[in-house]
């Protein structure tokens, strides 16, 4: 028997479901990207506002790129569990927020007549950073991609993220539909205005007053997510629907801590997400920074040097001295220059840090915070390394994780049949596999000038910082023992 609206009281008492009528939720927010990460944290918060007795925020979910979501869940009725677990204790959780589900490029068009319809007052984006199409070292849009170019040449039928929100914008002024707030969660820094700016270049390309138009009247609030949610395992699935007694496609096991910091502007209003345990603030990029530094750049770290030893899960990899000591090394290089928000110590949140990394009840593995180094490395290390070395000050813990990145990529290109997740993977496995010179090995992926701009790879001291962290990293038994040639 599957989990459904039919059969939600069949769960077990021990299972929390919605208890508020679901036919009545009215859809007003479309989420892209549904993913597990929207699914452990907005959907959740808004599941709470709904149980409040709000029914007036309903989700619709939409994956752009496969149907893989709206498969497991539209036969679900959009109901899906949520497991947030810690060592010794979990609790299960049938989330109802997400009253429809659409995905895949068959449902393009309903998708973006969803994003539309007058109803909708919140488009909110969990897309993952190459969903933006914006080149990492200098935030400009990539004008050239093929999905942009698509989308530019038929603006009527968008398949990014960019075309759908322009397009729906487009609609409703020429209809005199107060425009929706778009609303961005990935982890990008200030990824409201990086957002904005990425619609902005687009619809300056298609229509330069819908343009000014969408810069005076639209608003894209910053917002700060922070809930670490690995990729739903085969064990989980059997392990949840053992608990439940029905089937659930697709579950989601998360950790208990979650945060989610909002700057409060929304043009047409928005639900309250306080209720479940979501913070409304103006310090919003102090806290993007430092979630993105402290949290992202040791996960970035961990899953390279986890990759290069081995360490399959981020709890393997904190065993492993070579990478805590690393990580200790690189949250005091980064609280160095780190403004954090007001009243927020960031050695606590360090050693909060420590424990979440370590709760061996979730499986995250390093491969998967290992995909798409390309898109990361720049806010999560090259911002504090930029800012350490405008202040004259050494960085050797961030410049061996950058070596260990290198490392990852060098194994990649010399591991024959190994592929690099990242969409620049063609230059990155060209510039890791030329030569087997370390310096030379540097120098060539430095050059990558969309990772790492034109300043870093004519910096001396960060280039010798960095050779000296690779030759070290290099040398240690377990990573040289992986490594397919001796560097
Ligand atoms: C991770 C993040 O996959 C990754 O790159 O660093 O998804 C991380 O788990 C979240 O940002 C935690 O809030």
């Amino acid at each position: 028997m599957q989990l459904c609206n039919q059969n939600l009281n069949q769960l077990p008492a021990t299972v929390q479901r919605p208890l508020y009528e679901r036919s009545q939720v009215v859809p007003a927010i479309v989420h892209l990207g549904v993913g597990a990460f929207h699914r452990a944290h907005q959907a959740v918060m808004t599941d709470a506002v709904l149980a409040s007795g709000d029914l007036a925020w309903g989700i619709v979910g939409a994956g752009l790129m496969t149907t893989g979501t709206k498969d497991a869940l539209a036969p679900q009725d959009g109901l899906y569990t949520l497991v947030e677990r810690a060592a010794g204790s979990e609790k299960l959780h049938v989330i109802g927020s997400i009253v429809e589900v659409l995905g895949g490029a068959a449902d393009l068009a309903q998708v973006l007549e969803r994003m539309c319809a007058p109803g909708t007052r919140i488009v909110s984006l969990t897309v993952t950073e190459k969903g933006y199409y914006l080149d990492p070292a200098s935030g400009k849009l990539q004008l050239q991609a093929p999905a942009i170019q698509a989308d530019l040449a038929n603006p009527a039928t968008p398949r990014t993220i960019l075309g759908l929100i322009v397009q729906a914008l487009r609609h409703r002024k020429a209809n005199a539909i107060p425009p929706f707030t778009v609303l961005s969660c990935d982890n990008l820094p200030s990824n409201g205005k990086t957002a904005k700016a990425a619609v902005l270049a687009f619809a300056r390309e298609v229509d330069s007053e819908l343009a000014n138009w969408i810069e005076a009247r639209v608003s894209f609030p910053c917002s700060m997510v922070d809930r670490i949610t690995p990729a739903t395992t085969d064990a989980d699935r059997a392990y949840v629907n053992a608990q439940l007694g029905l089937q659930d496609a697709w579950p989601i096991v998360t950790e208990q801590f979650v945060q989610w910091v909002i700057e409060d502007n929304f043009t047409m209003g928005r639900p309250d997400w306080t209720l479940g345990g979501a913070v409304f603030s103006n310090e919003i990029e102090a806290w993007e920074d430092m979630k993105l530094r402290c949290l992202n750049g040791a996960h970035s770290t961990l899953a390279y040097l986890g990759q290069l030893t081995g360490r399959e899960t981020v709890a393997d990899a904190m065993q492993l001295p070579l990478i805590t000591g690393l990580l200790d090394a690189l949250w005091v290089e980064v609280r160095g220059v780190l403004k954090a928000p007001a009243g927020v110590d960031p050695a606590d949140y360090v050693e909060q840090l420590k424990l979440r990394f370590c709760n061996p009840a979730l499986k995250h593995r390093t491969a998967q915070i290992a995909m798409d180094g390309s898109q990361k490395l720049p806010q999560r290390m090259l911002s504090t390394l930029r800012e350490r070395l405008a202040a004259d000050l050494p960085s050797p813990a961030l410049a061996t994780a950058i070596a260990a990145w290198m490392l990852f990529a060098v194994k990649t290109a010399h591991t024959p049949g190994a592929v690099l997740n990242d969409p620049l993977s063609n230059d990155i496995l060209a510039q890791a596999g030329a030569s087997n010179d370390s310096t030379a090995i540097i120098d060539n992926l430095l050059g990558i000038h969309k990772i790492f701009g034109s300043d870093l790879k004519t910096n001396a001291r960060f280039k010798a910082e960095v050779l000296n962290g690779l030759r070290q990293l290099a040398a240690h038994p377990e990573v040289a023992a992986a490594l397919p040639l001796t560097l």
